[in-house]
C-alpha cells in the first residue's frame, strides 16, 4: 500500500463534521441483559456454518460494561460525533408494547456521557438487528414490520428526541433485503428473491413511517435521515450487454432507494426488468407518498466500486434460471483482508454522482474504512500504513467531491472498535483501535492517531 499522504490543512472545512462509527450488535455484548430478548443476528449466529468460527456477540466489545471508558477513548481521537445503532430488542422486548425502562435506559446514559465530553451523538434507529419475534412473524418481508419498526422509533425519540439532534432510520437496507432474504449470507438467512424484494418496499416504508411520525412529534427541528451501503457500478466494457449489466446493477443497488425516497417513485426501467421475471414492489396506495416523506441528510457508506458484466466466464447472457448475467468484476487493483478493493477515485465519482442525480441533499460519509491483517505488538500497538492509506486516501476523495461541488457534511470512520464483523466474526478487524478479546483492552492504532491529527489540522 501507498503511505498515507498528509491531507493539507484547508482539503476540508473547520465546520466539517468528524467521527467514528459502531453499531449495537457488533460491540455491546449483554446480550441477554437487563430483558434484551434475541434478534436474527443471535438466531442466526448459532447456525451452524453462518459465521466464522461460529462467534456470535455475546460479549462483542463488551461496550455495554464499558461505555463511559469507551466515550472517554472517543474523545481522545479528536473526534466530534460518534454514530452508534439502538438495539431494537433491548429498548423494545419482542419487538412489541412498551419500552423496556432498563434497555432505553442504557443510551440515555450513552447520550448524557457524550454530551458531558462534548461528542455529538447522532443516531441509528435500526443497524441489522430485528427482534425473532418480529422474524418469526415474518419478518421484513412482511408489511405489519414496517409499522412495528415506526413504533418502536417513537419509543427512541420520545426518550432522546431532548438530547439528540440527528436521527437516521436505516443502515444499509440493501443488506438487510438480500443479505438476509436472497442470498442468505446474513440474518436471517432466506433464499428468496421475492421476499427480499417486499423487504425492500418495507424497509423503505417503514422508514417513510418513522420520519413522519418523529417529525409530527418533535418538540424542536431535529436532522432526520437514513443510511444506504452505496458502491459504483461501471459496464466491464463497452459492450451493450456489458452496459446493460452496470445498468442493471446500479437500478438494484442504488436507485431501487433514492428514486423512492427523493422522487415517489421505483425507476421504471427496474420495474420493467422485475416485472419481465414476474416480480413486483408490493405497493399500497400512498406508500410512495411516505416512502418520499421529505429528510434532511443521506448518509453514505462506502467501501469500494466495481465493475459488472453481461456475460459469465463461458460467455452466456443468462443463468440457469433465464434471468441476465449481472456479474461483479471486481477492480485489477490493491485489495483489503476483505478481498474488497481499493477504489478512491469512484468514491469521489460517487459523492459527485449523488450531487447531481439527486441535488439538494446534504450528504454524510457515515462509514468508510477497511479490514486489514493487522500485527499487534506486544503492548496492542499496531503500525497500520495500509488503513492509515485507506482512510487518507478517502478522506482525500471526499475532498475532491467538494471541490466538485458535492454536497459533503461530514466523515465517520469505520470503525471505532475491532468489533464483530457479522458473518466473518472476529476474524476481520476494521477498527481504528485494536481491541484485546481477551482482555478487552482497547489500543489506538496508527490510524487512529493519523486520524486525530488530521482532524486537528483542519479545525485550524
Ligand atoms: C457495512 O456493511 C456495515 O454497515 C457494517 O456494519 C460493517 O461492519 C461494515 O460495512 C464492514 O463490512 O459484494 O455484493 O456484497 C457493508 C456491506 C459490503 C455491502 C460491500 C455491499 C458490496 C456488494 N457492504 N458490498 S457485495
Amino acid at each position: 500500500t501507498a503511505p498515507a499522504v498528509a491531507l493539507p490543512a484547508t482539503a476540508l472545512p473547520p465546520s466539517f463534521r468528524w467521527g467514528v462509527a459502531t453499531s449495537a450488535y457488533q460491540i455491546e455484548g449483554a446480550a441477554l441483559e437487563d430483558g434484551r430478548t434475541p434478534s436474527i443476528w443471535d438466531t442466526f449466529c448459532r447456525v451452524p456454518g453462518a459465521v466464522v468460527g461460529a462467534d456470535n456477540g455475546d460479549v462483542a466489545c463488551d461496550h455495554y460494561h464499558r461505555m463511559p471508558q469507551d466515550v472517554a477513548l472517543i474523545k481522545s481521537l479528536g473526534v466530534d460525533s460518534y454514530r452508534f445503532s439502538v438495539s431494537w430488542p433491548r429498548v423494545q422486548p419482542g419487538g412489541r408494547g412498551p419500552a423496556n425502562p432498563a434497555g432505553l435506559a442504557f443510551y440515555d446514559r450513552l447520550v448524557d456521557e457524550l454530551l458531558a465530553n462534548g461528542i455529538d451523538p447522532f443516531v441509528t434507529l435500526y443497524h441489522w438487528d430485528l427482534p425473532q419475534e418480529l422474524e418469526d412473524a415474518g419478518g421484513w418481508p412482511v408489511r405489519d414490520t414496517a409499522y412495528r419498526f415506526a413504533d418502536y422509533a417513537m419509543l427512541v425519540f420520545d426518550k432522546l428526541q431532548d438530547r439528540v439532534d440527528t436521527f437516521t432510520t436505516l443502515n444499509e437496507p440493501w443488506c438487510s433485503a438480500w443479505l438476509g432474504y436472497q442470498v442468505g449470507v446474513h440474518a436471517p438467512g432466506r433464499r428468496n428473491f421475492d421476499d427480499a424484494l417486499h423487504a425492500v418496499h418495507h424497509l423503505l416504508l417503514g422508514h417513510g413511517l418513522a420520519t413522519q411520525r418523529m417529525q409530527a412529534a418533535q418538540s424542536r427541528p431535529h436532522t432526520y435521515g437514513i443510511t444506504l451501503n452505496m458502491g459504483t457500478a461501471d459496464p466491464a466494457s463497452d459492450t451493450d450487454t456489458d452496459r446493460e449489466a452496470a445498468r442493471r446493477a446500479d437500478g438494484m443497488g442504488l436507485r431501487i432507494y433514492l428514486d423512492p425516497l427523493r422522487y415517489g417513485r421505483y425507476p421504471a426501467d427496474v420495474v420493467a426488468d422485475l416485472a419481465a421475471r414476474g416480480s413486483a414492489f408490493p405497493v399500497h396506495d400512498g406508500d410512495l407518498e411516505v416512502i418520499s416523506a421529505p429528510f434532511d441528510l443521506l448518509g453514505v457508506n462506502f467501501y469500494f466500486g466495481q465493475d459488472f458484466a453481461g456475460t459469465d466466464p463461458d460467455g452466456n447472457t443468462h443463468d440457469e434460471q433465464g434471468d441476465p448475467v449481472v456479474r461483479p468484476i471486481l477492480p485489477d487493483v490493491a485489495r483489503t483482508a476483505m478481498d474488497w478493493p481499493i477504489t478512491p477515485e469512484r468514491f469521489t465519482r460517487l459523492l459527485v454522482r449523488l450531487h447531481r442525480d439527486y441535488p439538494g441533499l446534504p450528504l454524510v460519509v457515515t462509514e468508510n474504512g477497511a479490514a486489514f491483517d493487522d500485527k499487534p505488538d506486544a503492548s496492542g500497538y499496531v503500525a497500520d500504513d495500509d488503513r492509515t492509506a485507506y482512510l487518507a486516501a478517502h478522506i482525500a476523495a471526499v475532498a475532491d467531491a467538494r471541490r466538485e461541488g458535492a454536497d459533503i457534511r461530514g466523515y465517520f470512520a469505520w470503525s471505532l472498535l475491532d468489533n464483530f464483523e457479522w458473518a466473518e466474526g472476529y476474524a476481520k478487524r476494521f477498527g481504528i483501535v485494536h481491541v484485546d478479546y481477551q482482555s478487552q483492552r482497547r489500543t489506538p492504532k496508527q490510524s487512529a492517531l493519523w486520524y486525530r491529527d488530521t482532524i486537528t489540522r483542519t479545525r485550524g
